[in-house]
């Protein structure tokens, strides 16, 4: 550890690691649930994801503290139909529960060409690209999708209904990291609205709107109000699609029944996620290096004309952090360093 010039505090990622499970196993969350969410801590840090890094162990502390989660769940993997995989999280983060049905929903995926996998019970604050990247490591196409809580507004209207709704994507690329995309269907996640918050930052007039469905620039405002969709109504409709998705598709909650269930506590959304994963040889036998090939030329053709691709500045991120560490803001230091920690 040690002071950069800015005043942050620079960590190496093991150090990084330490601390998140400490704190993690601290607020008295079981040791193999602390592992497997300080791992998507760890990565959020280490690929320039501040929303998604260690700032969520605050925010992962306050649910345990508020009676959200279930420190000690035991998922409980189960297969509903021949290329689908069930994990009931029990109440606990999704973290675990994502990696105790993974291996399953390669293997389907593999076998029938198509699999998926719903994550039911479970409470979410991650970011998804974590779990499509590793399954596109493997090889596979991936998809996944959350709901949240309700926090915000349909294009139209000012009055929360979706939550922040994330779309992630992850494809194959022989030789190199997988193409992978991963955002909210709001404007911003609300994780970045947070941040600004916390720094006593103004945010973009566009990001939502206040109590009373007027636009804002103040942070708490639009936290208290309600965020708005990216791209209006095509955004709109995307957060929709997660909602109808990994929530009455899998038989778990909508964002605002999600709100609802936390009844006041402040913590994060309890629900369910859908991950869905295709093999491409299932289409394309030994076809599949041309046509992975084909895909590339695209990459190409986007890259050739100076546009970058989704990732591309976290993986350039990953590459300075596994080298040089991380460097953590100040205040955020003190905060996490105020919580308990244990072994
Ligand atoms: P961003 O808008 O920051 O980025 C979204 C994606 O777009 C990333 O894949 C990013 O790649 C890519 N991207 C950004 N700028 C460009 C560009 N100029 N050219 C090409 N690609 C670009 O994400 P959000 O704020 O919407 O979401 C942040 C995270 O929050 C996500 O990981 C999401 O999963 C998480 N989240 C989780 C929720 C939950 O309920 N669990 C709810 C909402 C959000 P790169 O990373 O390389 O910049
Ligand atoms: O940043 O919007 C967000 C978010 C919600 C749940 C996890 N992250």
């Amino acid at each position: 550890m040690s002071e950069d010039q800015a005043g942050g505090v620079r960590l190496t990622l093991d150090e990084v690691r330490t601390l998140a499970r400490a704190v993690l196993l601290g607020a008295g969350l079981s040791r193999d649930h602390a592992v497997a969410v300080a791992e998507t801590m760890v990565a959020g840090e280490r690929d320039g994801c501040t929303s998604h890094g260690i700032y969520r162990l605050l925010v992962a502390a306050n649910s345990i503290a508020r009676g959200v989660v279930a420190t000690d769940a035991v998922p409980v993997v189960s297969e509903p139909a021949r290329a689908l995989v069930k994990v009931d999280g029990g109440g606990g983060f999704a973290q675990l529960a994502f990696e105790r049905g993974r291996g399953l929903l390669a293997e389907k995926a593999r076998n029938y060409g198509i699999a998926a996998m719903a994550l039911n019970n479970v409470v979410h604050f991650a970011a998804l690209w974590p779990e499509v990247e590793t399954l596109a490591s493997e090889g596979l196409v991936a998809l996944a999708f959350t709901p949240s809580h309700a926090w915000v507004a349909p294009a139209g209207g000012t009055e929360p209904v979706f939550g922040t709704n994330p779309i992630a994507f992850g494809w194959p690329r022989p030789g190199g990291h997988p193409f992978v995309f991963d955002f909210a269907t709001s404007a911003v996640a609300r994780g970045e609205i947070e941040l600004h918050r916390r720094a006593g930052k103004p945010v973009p007039d566009d990001w939502g709107y206040d109590a009373n469905g007027q636009s804002t620039t103040d942070a708490e405002a639009v936290l208290a109000g309600a965020m708005r969709t990216f791209g209006g109504h095509k955004g709109s409709a995307l957060a929709a699609m997660v909602e109808l998705l990994a929530g009455p598709l899998i038989g778990d909650m909508t964002s605002r029944e999600s709100i609802a269930a936390d009844r006041g506590r402040g913590g994060s959304p309890i629900g369910g996620e859908l991950i869905v994963a295709i093999d491409p040889v299932g289409f394309l036998g030994d076809a599949v290096t041309e046509h992975l090939a084909r895909a590339e030329a695209m990459f190409d053709a986007i890259e050739g004309q100076g546009a970058r691709l989704p990732s591309q500045r976290r993986y350039a991120a990953r590459d300075r952090s596994l080298a040089d560490g991380v460097v953590i803001a100040p205040a955020l230091y003190r905060d996490i360093m105020t919580l308990p920690q244990g072994e």
